[in-house]
């Protein structure tokens, strides 16, 4: 374990990772003062004056705040060294480290690992941005031998020495807008976690991606069907057959190929492209989670099969124009509901047959005498439900159970 004893160690964020950073510093025998902007319980609210009369021999900064920004370089100046949490996790933690990053698909991919090791018979946790931090991890009665450690860009902007035994690389696009000055800093930023790979790193990176001269001993992958087939699992669309492809080779190459079945049992997050079942050859999927036209776009471009879309909900005046083609390209039929019903259905005739009608378990009762066998029926409605549900999780629900009541 790290020796931090007789060191003054100033923690900055009082959050999930700000606490755990210090709780962890704190077992390393250092001094730890955890700083806050906002007034909270155990920490010291401190502003830009405190922030630069005060020296540490070491700080740590939590993710959410921004390491170039005034309060963060207040505390530098004058100070040793600048760490984020991950930096002291890892330097505090003997297992082996898959580090996972992407802009899409992280938290899914990292889950996938972590069922993947576990399946190979080591111990292993999901943590970091998943929302555990390594902290935490390194803190408990008993340590996994391996994490699976998804890792934002907030958190390798401040990492110094952290190097993953294995990096996953998923995609890249833009993000994030309100923290970085252009899309090539955020692209650094996540760059930075090949910073410390040898040439021996396995670096499991999407067939096509351009990294530029990282080290590593790079292994390509793509959505093909590879050891596990994406339809032994609950996962559906191009995008999931691509986290999972990524998750199967980063453990095949520690651990050896797992086994066809290995994730036969794992849930996927609800919401979020669900497969719910089959009915008389069609498959059903809920990604209520798409409350905006990025996410309808980016479920639509995921399918590969035959797709009846249905979409609608509240009228949040956004602009469906934009969409026309990719519904012409993906979508056999649409059916509108809610609010924005009739007013989609319109704009949308111009290319496919649509229908609108009141409520989403008519919607699915229509799919369900419409849609052939061999396509899909997908929800991914395009915009927020506040017109008919408590939330976007109460109208995945009520599409699930309409769905599990088909017979
Ligand atoms: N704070 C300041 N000064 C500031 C900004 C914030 O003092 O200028 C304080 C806040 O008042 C608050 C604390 O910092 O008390 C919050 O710290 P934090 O924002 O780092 O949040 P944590 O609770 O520590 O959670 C962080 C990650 N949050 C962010 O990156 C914003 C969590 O990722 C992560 O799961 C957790 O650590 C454990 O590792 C969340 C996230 O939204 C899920 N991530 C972004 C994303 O996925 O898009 C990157």
């Amino acid at each position: 374990m790290l020796q931090l004893t007789g060191k003054n160690v100033a923690v900055l964020g009082a959050g999930r990772s700000g606490r755990a950073a210090a709780a962890l510093a704190t077992h390393c025998g250092a001094t730890v003062t955890v700083y806050d902007t906002r007034k909270v319980e155990g920490a010291v609210q401190a502003d830009l004056e405190l922030a630069r009369a005060t020296v540490a021999d070491l700080v740590v900064v939590s993710p959410g705040i921004e390491t170039r920004g005034d309060f963060v370089q207040a505390f530098a100046e004058g100070s040793g060294e600048l760490w984020g949490e991950v930096e002291l996790a890892w330097r505090c933690y003997d297992g082996i480290v898959i580090g996972i990053t992407g802009t899409n698909g992280k938290t899914t991919t990292t889950e996938l690992v972590n069922e993947l090791v576990l399946a190979a018979g080591r111990s292993c946790a999901p943590c970091g941005n998943y929302g555990v931090p390594l902290s935490e991890i390194v803190l408990q009665d008993a340590i996994p031998e391996v994490v699976a450690l998804e890792l934002s860009s907030f958190q390798l902007e401040t990492t110094v020495d952290f190097a993953p035994d294995a990096i996953v690389w998923l995609n890249f696009s833009p993000d994030h807008m309100d923290r970085y000055q252009s899309v090539a800093e955020y692209r650094e930023a996540k760059l930075r976690i090949f910073e410390k790979a040898t040439a021996e790193t396995p670096i499991i990176v999407r067939d096509g991606e351009e990294l530029g001269s990282v080290l590593g001993k790079r292994i390509d992958f793509t959505a093909e069907e590879g050891a596990i087939p994406i339809k032994a699992t609950r996962l559906r669309g191009l995008h999931n057959a691509e986290n999972l492809n990524a998750a199967v080779l980063v453990v095949t190459e520690l651990f050896g190929v797992p086994e066809k079945d290995a994730l036969a049992e794992y849930q996927p997050p609800a919401h979020r492209g669900e497969f719910i079942r089959e009915v008389n050859g069609v498959e059903y999927l809920n990604d209520s989670k798409a409350t905006n036209l990025h996410a309808l776009e980016s479920a639509l471009r995921s399918q590969s099969q035959p797709t009846y879309l249905i979409a609608g909900g509240k009228q949040k005046g956004l602009d469906y124009e934009p969409l026309i083609s990719l519904l012409g390209e993906k979508v056999e039929e649409a059916i509108f509901f809610g609010e924005i019903g009739t007013d989609l259905a319109a704009l949308f005739s111009k290319i496919i047959p649509t229908t609108a009608v009141e409520t989403l378990s008519e919607a699915v009762t229509l799919a369900h005498k419409k849609a052939q066998p061999g396509s899909v029926v997908l929800l991914s409605p395009g915009t927020s439900s506040f017109d008919q549900f408590r939330g976007y999780e109460d109208r995945g629900d009520a599409f699930r159970m309409a769905v599990q009541a088909l017979t």
